[in-house]
């Protein structure tokens, strides 16, 4: 590029500037001047670029891309984004849960599955993981949960004592677990997984009437894993191996797809399933209710900044649009406050005005000012009711139907039981069933391994009873390994 064309450097606000190596001196051997406010700028700035990051999956890649309908199943919901033939922008993001912002991709976690579709009534977010389960089923116990998880607060170290003496006391953890510690814990790529939303929603449909659902984002790259000593390794050499592999996916021309499912339970059959159809801890088993395809989601452009698109990315389950309603799921429930309150306190309450954040619809909420707006309020009057053409509710939106009915004393209990709600029953099916011989091993020597790592006497005893309550076999064979190592 010829100096005369080359792009000019200016400061924050737009003006050339003189140099970017030499601060303003008196003569070249002097003391720096004050007035050199251009030098004050960039330490100012730079000493201001950080936002906290996420308290957890911190660590993450995301990329745009579009969801298009593939059969029609408006008879169960008249969201805008599932009617037949519709395409709608959107945005994904992929994380590690424990993990800090450096920390490996390929760490053993669930991993999140962020999805933001910009759809004709607002934003609707799906903001699920990897695994269709989850390892506490009331939002009380989620923070005490993840404290097990990271760090201890003497050393600043990562302690598997924590981890086990935790989810052995909590024993609803154990199917999360076996899907943690088998090989879904460590994904191939981000590209190799599944997405779940994992909490049953409700879908209501033209007619108003009402439907619990589960999604099931299945990948068309097809399921992969990494095993223990092949994450570890990559883990020192890379810790952006599926940042990197995302990046470089989209940016050759080859977009990763997940083909969407939902298993569909009418509204009556809530009561009287054989598992609580709104324990986060169960599956539906797809022979109760089978998968039904709805589309696919495409990624198909990288983000142009990762900053200012993926870590100011702010995904709600509070963003629900018209046909489409949170259940009696205590997880969900709790989430609905949680990251819109996570958001205000990291990227400040005008977060919903940012590029990745902000609708493809017009705003007219009444909302206005606080730090960082830039969107003007375009209401008549900033306040509600008024009679200046301010904007109005509108009640049909969602129809009376959003909801589902409710009694009873305030009480702090758990769930009442289904007839097969029971912590360790789904977990043993998984091993039987679903792994085939290798892959129980693997879960044992993963466990094992895990298991050998500092952790003390009475809590390697909760887990080894842990497993076995799990499955007998499985169990012994952990102890067996335990023993050994
Ligand atoms: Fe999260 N979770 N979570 N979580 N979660 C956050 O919000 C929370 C849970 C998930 O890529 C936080 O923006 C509570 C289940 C993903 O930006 C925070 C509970 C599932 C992401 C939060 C849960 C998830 C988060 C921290 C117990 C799968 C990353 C940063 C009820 C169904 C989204 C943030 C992204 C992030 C709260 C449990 C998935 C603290 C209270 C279950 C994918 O608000």
């Amino acid at each position: 590029m010829t100096t005369t064309n080359v792009q000019r450097t200016t400061n924050n606000a737009g003006i050339p500037v003189e140099s970017d190596e030499h601060s303003l001196t008196v003569g070249p051997d002097g003391p720096i001047l004050l007035q050199d406010h251009y030098l004050i700028e960039k330490m100012a700035q730079f000493n201001r670029e950080r936002v906290p990051e996420r308290v957890v999956h911190a660590k993450g890649s995301g990329a745009y891309g579009r969801f298009e309908v593939t059969n029609d199943i408006s008879q169960f919901t008249k969201a805008d984004l599932f009617q037949p033939g519709r395409s709608t922008k959107m945005l994904a993001r992929f994380s590690t849960v424990a993990g800090e912002q450096g920390s490996p991709d390929t760490w053993r976690d669930p991993r999140g599955f962020a999805l933001k579709f910009y759809t004709e009534h607002g934003n609707y977010d799906l903001v699920g993981n990897n695994t269709p389960v989850f390892f506490v089923r009331d939002t009380i116990k989620f923070q005490d949960f993840i404290r097990s998880q990271k760090r201890r607060p003497d050393n600043g170290l990562r302690d598997n004592d924590m981890q086990w003496d935790f989810w052995t006391l909590s024993p609803e953890s154990a199917h999360q677990v076996t899907w943690l510690m088998g090989d879904r814990g460590i994904p191939k790529t981000y590209r190799n997984m599944n997405g779940y939303g994992s909490h049953t929603y409700m879908w209501i449909n033209g007619s108003g009437e009402q439907f619990w659902i589960k999604y099931h984002f299945k990948t068309d790259q097809g399921i992969d894993f990494l095993t223990q000593s092949e994450a570890d390794e990559l883990a020192g050499q890379n810790a952006d191996a599926h940042r990197q592999d995302l990046w470089e996916a989209i940016d050759h021309g080859d977009f990763p797809s997940w083909t969407l499912y939902v298993q569909v339970m009418p509204f009556g059959d809530a009561a009287g399933y054989r598992f609580n159809p709104f324990d986060l801890t169960k599956v539906w088993p797809h022979s109760d209710y089978p998968l039904i395809e709805v589309g696919r989601m495409t990624l198909d452009t990288n983000p142009e900044d990762y900053f200012v698109h993926i870590e100011q990315a702010a995904f709600e389950p509070s963003n629900m649009v018209p046909g489409i309603a949170p259940s009696p799921d205590k997880m969900l429930l709790g989430r609905l406050f949680s990251y819109p309150d996570t958001h205000r306190y990291r990227i400040g309450p005008n977060y919903a005005q940012l590029p990745p954040n902000r609708p493809h619809v017009p705003v007219h909420s009444y909302a206005k000012d606080g730090p960082m707006r830039f969107e003007p309020n375009r209401v008549g009057a900033p306040y509600a009711p008024n009679s200046y053409g301010g904007p109005a509710a509108s009640p049909q939106a969602y129809g009376e139907m959003a909801g589902w009915r409710s009694a009873g004393d305030m009480v702090r209990e758990a769930y009442t039981a289904h007839a097969e709600d029971d912590d360790f029953g789904q977990p043993g099916t998984m091993v039987r069933e679903v792994m085939d011989d290798a892959a129980r091993s693997r879960l044992v020597s993963n466990v094992a391994g895990h298991l050998s790592q500092g952790v003390s006497g009475p809590v390697m005893e909760r887990a080894l009873t842990y497993w076995r309550n799990i499955d007998q076999q499985v169990g012994d064979r952990i102890a067996e390994s335990v023993k050994r190592a």
